[in-house]
């Protein structure tokens, strides 16, 4: 059904990366009726493709491109972060004897473009006036732009909806930012604790879930399993990585609950398509278990904030620090 083309682009350091373009076929079109809603979405833009500044790895990326798929959202897909280790210059304002195995992002000009911040999720309207940013603001933004064809992610009632941003936001709290400290912070003892503040995020969402159903006890996947989703796919990390394990039972039946959600959400055809291979993330995850990844997310928790209070300002001063 759907169909995948590659084009190149060249970025800012004369280096090229692969781009997906992505878009989903007339006929599935047809199928759910989303040219019509989209149309009157965007009146002058009827069914070109949203340009979508992604990446293979982000945990933050992962719940919009899951939000679009979610309501066969027509993308183009473009692979915009890329990594590379970074040698002192000489120039630098630290001691050029510190450890030169550093990763720094480096970033699609075309996203530079689009957000000076060069953050992923971006998503950018086919005429580049409009963009989206924050994972959480792309996940209500492609239920807005759905058209209808597929039940929206964040709830119509707006008590509920208001209830699933909280939640959300705790997950963002409680599982994201202690994702990101248990996998970069060296101390052991701030690890393990960060470890149980995840696992207490997990719990307060697994309380939320019943037998066969999402969070709240919706019948179909919603906006906070979308922003827990992608970091609980990836807990095997801290597991391989730190040797924290999520409980596997317990609690009256709360860990089998949420081990089966986990399982139930995986299985969905269109969540499925978008996971990444675990070999090849784990690797990827190294630079930040190896304390080795200097990006924005890295940078604040090394400074020991949250990972979500990144700030460019103080964070270029620490860059260089080990702790
Ligand atoms: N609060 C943002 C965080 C997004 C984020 O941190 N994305 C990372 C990639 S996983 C990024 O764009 N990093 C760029 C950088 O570190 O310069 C959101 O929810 O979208």
């Amino acid at each position: 059904m759907e169909k995948k083309n590659f084009i190149m682009f060249s970025l800012c350091k004369h280096r090229l990366l692969t781009t997906a373009v992505k878009s989903k076929s007339k006929s599935v079109r047809a199928e759910s009726n989303r040219a019509n809603s989209f149309s009157r979405a965007f009146p002058s833009s009827k069914s070109l493709p949203l340009t979508y500044f992604s990446s293979w790895f982000c945990p933050f990326a992962h719940r919009a491109t899951i939000a679009l798929e979610h309501h066969h959202i027509e993308y183009e897909w473009v692979e915009a972060l890329g990594w590379e280790k970074q040698k002192p210059t000489g120039d630098e304002e630290f001691d050029a004897k510190e450890r030169k195995d550093w990763f720094y992002h480096h970033k699609s000009p075309a996203l530079l473009s689009a957000n000076p911040l060069g953050m992923i999720p971006t998503i950018q309207s086919h005429d580049k006036k409009d963009v989206v940013t924050e994972s959480l603001v792309c996940v209500e933004f492609a239920d807005e732009i759905g058209g209808g064809a597929y039940p929206t992610l964040l709830s119509r009632n707006p008590w509920h909806a208001a209830r699933e941003r909280v939640a959300a936001m705790n997950v963002n709290k409680q599982v994201t930012s202690n994702y990101y400290a248990v996998l970069v912070r060296t101390d052991l003892e701030e690890r393990a604790a960060a470890f149980d503040k995840l696992v207490a995020g997990l719990r307060v969402f697994a309380s939320e879930l019943e037998n066969e159903g999402f969070w709240g006890g919706r019948g179909t996947l919603g906006f906070v399993d979308v922003a827990l989703f992608p970091y609980a796919w990836r807990l095997y990390v801290l597991e391989h990585y730190r040797g924290f394990n999520v409980p596997r039972s317990g609690e009256m039946g709360l860990w089998e609950n949420y081990h089966s959600w986990l399982l139930r959400v995986s299985a969905l055809d269109y969540v499925h398509s978008t996971l990444p291979d675990k070999n090849k993330y784990l690797k990827h995850v190294a630079k930040y278990a190896n304390d080795q990844a200097r990006s924005k997310v890295g940078n604040a928790t090394r400074r020991g904030v949250s990972a979500l209070d990144y700030d460019d300002d103080i964070d270029a001063e620490n860059a260089h620090d080990n702790q």
